[in-house]
């Protein structure tokens, strides 16, 4: 039996990891009046000292794994964090005890009364994410948006103030341990190789994000790519849920895309939408746009608030984000793109003339499947981080190919071979820890760099 009950006073919960998720899980567990004991690989001292003093005053013990051993195998049930392995030995011990271990969304579902909108997908979930909630508040709706893309929805469950709405962007580690939670309509983007150091199989990275659909019931619905093969088989889940397509260009989906064009069918009501001349005008752009406009108009939005919100839409950083044309050439960058499905899909919004950063990294992928793309689209490729040789020994005698030792040096090295029409994009297909503490700095530090290529110039380091 899943877990599907309101927490009790008195529980003895040991939350696992104290970052963003594992801090809002103790909040949360304190104001339900549950014991609470954290483990976490860190030591007390590399907390913040706001953290410290938090725990200290809330006299939340702080655990290293060995410390805290005894605390996890008597605890009612387990609170983890989305980034703690859920194959860890310990919790093989916890699991033959029929302790509980609960992600944020197990402990959040028998709260949930709004309606849920949760996107995943391995590519594009922070975008459709951000722009449901666009078009939905463009018709009036109160939205709170959290989940992966940085507010935990236990946040949301500590205020005071109710929305209508939430739209939830969910990675396949929260998903793994989902408990009973269900959105009334879940939406599955595409589903490309990631995260398999982590899941260390596709089978099982599939299976996570089919989680999303687990507990949706009569009257949910179910969004999924028409394009993507990964995605049909949400058809064959048990359950009796909606299953739309987006984005088919034939009939058989429910909305279907042509040139900048996104008409809706659904239930004998056709609306048509247009992204012409909006943020969102590439390949991936449409994509994502039919599907969060789907989910939009099945949440009651007119196609008028549908298009106005997709003008108004403003894309995060890092995501495809345009930098600057330099003697007539386009610099983008990409850096949330840590996949090659990602990067695949980057690359699709070009013609050709590409010149790539890429690297950083490994997270267990077969660069093998950037060969054709590569091929087509990229003049050179130039690689940086631990992931260097292994890319490179993949795309010899597809692409030039030249390894820098600095974002700097690369984009330095880009801009010397580049020619007017060309495009520069960083889109790493690798993580960004072994040089940079997340793909955000990475993004700033390759944004920082093509910003100085004109003083570079001056001074005389570009030909
Ligand atoms: N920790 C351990 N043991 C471990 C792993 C981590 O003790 O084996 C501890 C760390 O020392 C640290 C804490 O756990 O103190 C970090 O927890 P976490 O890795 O779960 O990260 P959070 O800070 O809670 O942030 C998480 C998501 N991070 C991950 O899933 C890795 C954030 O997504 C998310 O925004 C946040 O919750 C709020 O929901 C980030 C991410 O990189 C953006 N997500 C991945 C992605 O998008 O590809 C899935």
């Amino acid at each position: 039996m899943e877990w599907n009950k309101k927490i009790e006073p008195g529980l003895r919960a040991v939350v696992l990891g104290m970052g963003i998720s594992g801090r809002a899980m103790v909040e949360f567990l304190l104001s339900k009046k549950a014991l609470v004991a954290v483990v976490d690989n860190r030591d007390f001292t590399d907390l913040s000292s706001e953290e410290r003093t938090y725990l200290t005053q809330n006299r939340v013990s702080f655990m290293t794994p060995a410390e805290g051993r005894g605390a996890i195998l008597h605890a009612d049930f387990i609170a983890i964090s989305p980034g703690v392995p859920k194959d860890l030995p310990i919790l093989s011990e916890v699991r033959e005890r029929d302790i509980p271990i609960l992600g944020e969304l197990a402990l959040a579902a028998p709260y949930l009364t709004e309606t849920v909108i949760a996107v995943t997908g391995t590519n594009g979930k922070t975008t459709v994410t951000a722009l449901i909630a666009e078009l939905l508040r463009a018709s009036g709706k109160k939205v709170f948006v959290g989940g992966n893309i940085g507010t935990p929805v236990l946040d949301y469950l500590m205020r005071s103030e109710r929305v209508g709405f939430l739209v939830l962007e969910l990675s396949s580690f929260q998903l793994e341990s989902a408990g009973t939670f269900r959105p009334d309509i879940g939406i599955l983007l595409n589903i490309t190789p990631d995260h398999l150091d982590r899941h260390k199989t596709m089978g099982a990275y599939i299976a996570a994000k089919m989680r999303l659909f687990r507990h949706q019931k009569v009257g949910d619905v179910a969004i999924i790519s028409g394009e993507d093969s990964f995605c049909q088989q949400v058809k064959s889940l048990p359950g009796d849920r909606e299953v739309l397509c987006f984005g088919g260009v034939g009939s058989g989906c429910a909305t279907v895309v042509e040139g900048t064009e996104i008409t809706i069918n659904h239930a004998g009501v056709t609306v048509a939408v247009s992204i012409t001349g909006t943020a969102l005008e590439s390949h991936t752009g449409l994509l994502n746009a039919s599907a969060a406009s789907l989910a939009a108009f099945l949440s009651g939005c007119d196609d008028d608030a549908i298009q106005q919100g997709l003008e108004s839409f403003v894309p995060e950083k890092h995501r495809l984000q345009y930098i600057k044309t330099s003697e007539g050439v386009d610099y983008y960058n990409d850096s949330k793109a840590t996949n090659t499905g990602a990067v695949c899909s980057a690359l699709a919004s070009f013609s050709g003339n590409v010149i790539l950063i890429a690297g950083g990294r490994d997270k267990g992928e077969e660069y093998a499947v950037l060969k054709e793309p590569v091929r087509e689209k990229v003049k050179k490729l130039i690689l940086i981080g631990e992931a260097a040789r292994n890319i490179a020994d993949v795309m010899e005698n597809i692409v030039d190919i030249e390894f820098a030792g600095t974002m700097d040096d690369a984009v330095v090295m880009a801009a010397r071979c580049a020619s007017s029409g060309d495009t520069v994009l960083l889109a790493p297909a690798c993580a960004s820890f072994d040089m940079f503490g997340d793909y955000g700095q990475r993004g700033d530090v390759f944004t920082a760099a093509v910003c100085g290529l004109q003083d570079r110039k001056e001074l005389g380091a570009i030909s």
